[in-house]
């Protein structure tokens, strides 16, 4: 297994140029990311697979209802596919007649995954940047490695491309893949919704539109995804997780961390943690505005202690627009305490073009 020098050096660049955004963990681990024998000692070979996630989207169950993306809809890929690799190192075991020495990987360390993806023959990494395995199968497709001991013949990569299509570039709400297939992640709706742990900045609330976790424009533009084939194993289909739709209402009401983990246990939803996804929740109802959201705004923005989460909900209310959430804003600003998100709610009511009236 060759080193992956040429990736790692693009990978670098990459890096430096700030592309990484929050992703510190992006940076650990240079070795292991470029070199197998640093993963794996024994490493001989690594079969790469490739699962789709795809499921068709069902009609929107109402107004305060988010969209999950597609990867994010049923359990959490790295469990389901880590006992997947586990079954296959079974069945090589059965036809080699020897224990198999192997390490299962699936997004869970520092590895170019989409890398030995595109050097295993499973597709080409179009411009969204992700790795596509043609018309036929498109890009919903998770990846995993199984690094195993048996010396075997190299797949041959296959030839693909984008050619003039820049769909995804154009399509992107906040502009974050470059034409000339760059992704900037600070920009990203799958980063600002899941990895980010601050604030969403104020640029691209509008553009993440109803999206609540995770963002799938770049796919649902790509010709190569016209007819995906559907996920072929039932833990990736919406009723084994969260599905296609949360209530965001409902999701104001998780109390504490505790309660946050029992109700999406085994799903990706896990990832930002409550604090992460109720942020999300408050931008999304924000963009949405629908005609329940605002009592329960006001309720949560009065008894939330986290100031972040305040000055989301805070941003929401004002983007109602009305004389009604003008008020709100107004008693919002009378009770809040901290200093910064006073300022920001005095900043959101004068934009609605009625500035508060005894403004500190
Ligand atoms: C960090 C990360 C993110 C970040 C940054 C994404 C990015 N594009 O860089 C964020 C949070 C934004 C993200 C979002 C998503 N992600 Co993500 N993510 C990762 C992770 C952990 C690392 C990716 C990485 O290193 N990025 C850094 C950039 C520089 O790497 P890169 O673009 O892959 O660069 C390589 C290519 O340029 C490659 N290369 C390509 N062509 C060529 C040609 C030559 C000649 C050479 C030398 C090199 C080369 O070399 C570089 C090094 O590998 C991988 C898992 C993993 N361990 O790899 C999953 C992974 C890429 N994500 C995945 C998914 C599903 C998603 C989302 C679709 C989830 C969602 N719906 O919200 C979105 C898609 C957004 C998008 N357009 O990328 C899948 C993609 C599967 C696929 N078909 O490609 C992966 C592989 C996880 C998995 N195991 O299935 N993700």
């Amino acid at each position: 297994m060759e080193p992956m020098e040429a990736e790692g050096a693009e990978f670098a660049d990459w890096l430096s140029a700030g592309n990484a955004a929050g992703m510190e963990y992006l940076k650990r681990n240079p070795q292991a990311r470029s070199s197998p024998a640093a993963l794996f000692a024994g490493a001989r070979s690594a079969l790469v697979v490739s699962a789709s996630y795809y499921t068709d989207l069902p009609s929107n169950p109402g107004a305060q209802w988010g969209r999950v993306a597609r990867y994010a809809v049923g359990q959490d890929y790295h469990t389901v596919l880590s006992a997947k690799l586990s079954e296959l190192k079974c069945m090589i075991e059965g036809e080699i007649g020897r224990p198999l020495l192997s390490k299962a990987f699936s997004d869970n360390v520092a590895l170019f995954e989409q890398a030995y993806a595109r050097r295993a023959g499973l597709g080409f990494v179009g411009r969204n940047t992700l790795v596509i395995s043609g018309k036929t199968a498109g890009s919903y497709q998770y990846i995993a490695e199984l690094f195993t001991d048996l010396e075997l013949e190299p797949d041959e990569p296959i030839v693909g491309s984008c050619g003039g299509c820049f769909r995804c570039a154009e399509s992107c709400p906040t502009g974050a893949i470059s034409r000339s297939g760059v992704l900037n992640a600070g920009a990203c709706v799958a980063y600002l919704t899941i990895e980010n742990k601050g604030g969403i900045p104020l640029e691209h609330r509008a553009a993440i539109g109803e999206r609540v976790f995770g963002c799938d424009i770049c796919q649902e533009v790509c010709p190569y995804n016209k007819q995906p084939p559907e996920a072929r194993w039932k833990e990736f289909h919406s009723h084994s997780g969260v599905g296609h739709y949360l209530d965001l209402v409902n999701l104001l009401a998780i109390g504490s961390q505790d309660e946050f983990k029992h109700k999406f246990a085994h799903s990706p939803l896990l990832r930002p943690r409550r604090r992460g996804l109720i942020r999300n929740a408050l931008v999304v109802l924000g963009n949405l505005r629908p005609d329940s959201g605002l009592a329960e705004l006001t309720q949560f923005a009065l008894n939330e202690p986290d100031i972040m989460l305040r000055e989301h909900a805070a941003w929401a209310v004002a983007q109602y627009g009305d004389e009604c959430s003008g008020k709100v804003l107004d008693s919002l600003y009378q009770r809040e305490e901290d200093p910064g998100v006073k300022s920001k709610i005095a900043d959101y009511k004068e934009q609605m073009g009625t500035p508060i009236k005894s403004r500190l």
